[in-house]
């Protein structure tokens, strides 16, 4: 299984951008030249700390989809390079959580392991993100997030033993660039969680709901100059609406709405009660609240809305384009009601990026 060979044109457009971008370091003409001949000789180059580092952060800066970008220079860069079996790349990634998770004071944090090379393919997590909850099929539905289904399966035909709740926490998936898969269990201290609750509402924490703390995107490439980093585990810290009005929400995610306003007393004979706009925000209002309670970073719609204008504007400053896909900018609740909703954006798509496997 033969990886890719770095394409010397995006060797060249990033190394000039990271010059360009920071003029300080540097030795620009000498560094074409030894990336060119390492190219042409090995089919690849190797990246240096700052120049990863610089990537990742663009990377994120270039994220069209991120409402979350204002903070891109503060992403913590882990240099993992090193670390290419299947337990070197488990062991990482719970060290990950830990240091990105802190006490709740969450911290924008990317782990780089192995890139694709033309003798070697990268590790990967099979794992959509590092923390995901277990989804079992049953004849009577899906115990569980829906969305996990299909890796609950996998873990389960790989020896997992599961157990049969509704938030179970899938153990990793390794696939390192060469040999068998590793199944490696989260240590629970290495997973903080949230419980839900409602201020006004005790009833609510009856519901048995919770939330990880921590988003952490384990299934995107790192692309940087002609390099793919096929796992490159990143987190930020979560916006409240995506737990609140898609997870906990959707109907093929945990479906509460309908639970929620049978207990909240609300006529749902008809649509025009808006009895599923007045769940929605119910469960969003315990989202923050909860998260608020337990001392761990969160965003609400409104206040990141206002900072990404923000972001926009510093961008534009700096004479970049700062492009956006509209239709995940804005929130999936009260769209109208925030400011990213009343303009369109630039679509281009730049490097370095984080993108789908294919
Ligand atoms: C997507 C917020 C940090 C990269 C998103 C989405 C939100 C968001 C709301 C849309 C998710 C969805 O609708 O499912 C935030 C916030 C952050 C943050 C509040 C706090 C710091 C980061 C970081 C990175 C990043 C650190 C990378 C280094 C991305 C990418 C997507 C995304 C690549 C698209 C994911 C996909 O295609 O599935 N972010 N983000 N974000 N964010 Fe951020
Ligand atoms: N909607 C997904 C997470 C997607 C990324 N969101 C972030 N990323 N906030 C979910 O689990 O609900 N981040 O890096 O902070």
């Amino acid at each position: 299984v033969l990886g890719r060979t770095a394409d010397l044109h995006e060797a060249e457009r990033f190394l000039r951008l990271f010059h360009t971008e920071n003029p300080a370091v540097g030795g620009l003409h000498a560094r074409l030249r030894d990336v060119a001949r390492e190219v042409t000789r090995t089919g690849t180059y190797t990246h240096t700390y700052e120049e990863l580092e610089f990537g990742a952060r663009v990377a994120w800066r270039n994220s069209n989809r991120c409402i979350g970008r204002l903070y891109w220079r503060s992403l913590r860069v882990r240099d993992r390079r090193q670390v290419g079996t299947a337990e070197g790349v488990a062991l990482e990634c719970v060290a990950h959580l830990r240091e990105a998770t802190g006490n709740g004071k969450i911290r924008p944090t990317i782990t780089v392991f192995p890139p694709d090379t033309p003798a070697m393919r990268g590790p990967r997590v099979r794992n959509e993100q590092l923390i995901r909850y277990a989804g079992y099929r049953t004849p009577g539905g899906v115990v569980g997030d829906p969305r996990n289904a299909g890796l609950t399966e996998l873990a389960l035909s790989m020896g997992w033993r599961g157990g049969r709740g509704r938030f179970d926490l899938l153990p990793l998936i390794v696939q390192p660039g060469l040999g068998e898969a590793l199944l490696c269990n989260l240590p629970g201290d290495a997973v903080l969680e949230v419980p839900l609750t409602h201020p006004e509402y005790p009833w609510f924490a009856d519901l048995g709901l919770r939330w990880h703390a921590v988003p952490a995107i384990s299934d995107m490439c790192l692309e940087i100059g002609g390099i793919c980093y096929p796992c490159a585990p990143f987190n930020g810290w979560y916006m409240g609406t995506e737990i609140g009005a898609r997870n906990l929400a959707d109907e093929d995610r945990y479906d509460l709405l309908g639970v929620t306003a049978e207990r909240l007393g609300l006529d749902t004979s008809t649509e025009r009660t808006l009895w599923r706009d007045h769940a929605l925000v119910e469960l969003n209002v315990a989202v923050l609240h909860s998260f608020e309670r337990a001392g761990v970073t969160m965003t609400d719609h409104h206040t990141e809305s206002r900072r990404f204008l923000t972001h926009l504007s510093k961008e534009e400053k700096a004479g970049r384009v700062c492009p956006a896909d509209w239709s995940w900018i804005v929130p999936p609740l009260s769209g109208g009601a925030t400011p990213v909703f009343h303009r369109y954006y630039d679509t281009r798509v730049l490097t370095p990026a984080f993108v789908h496997h294919r």
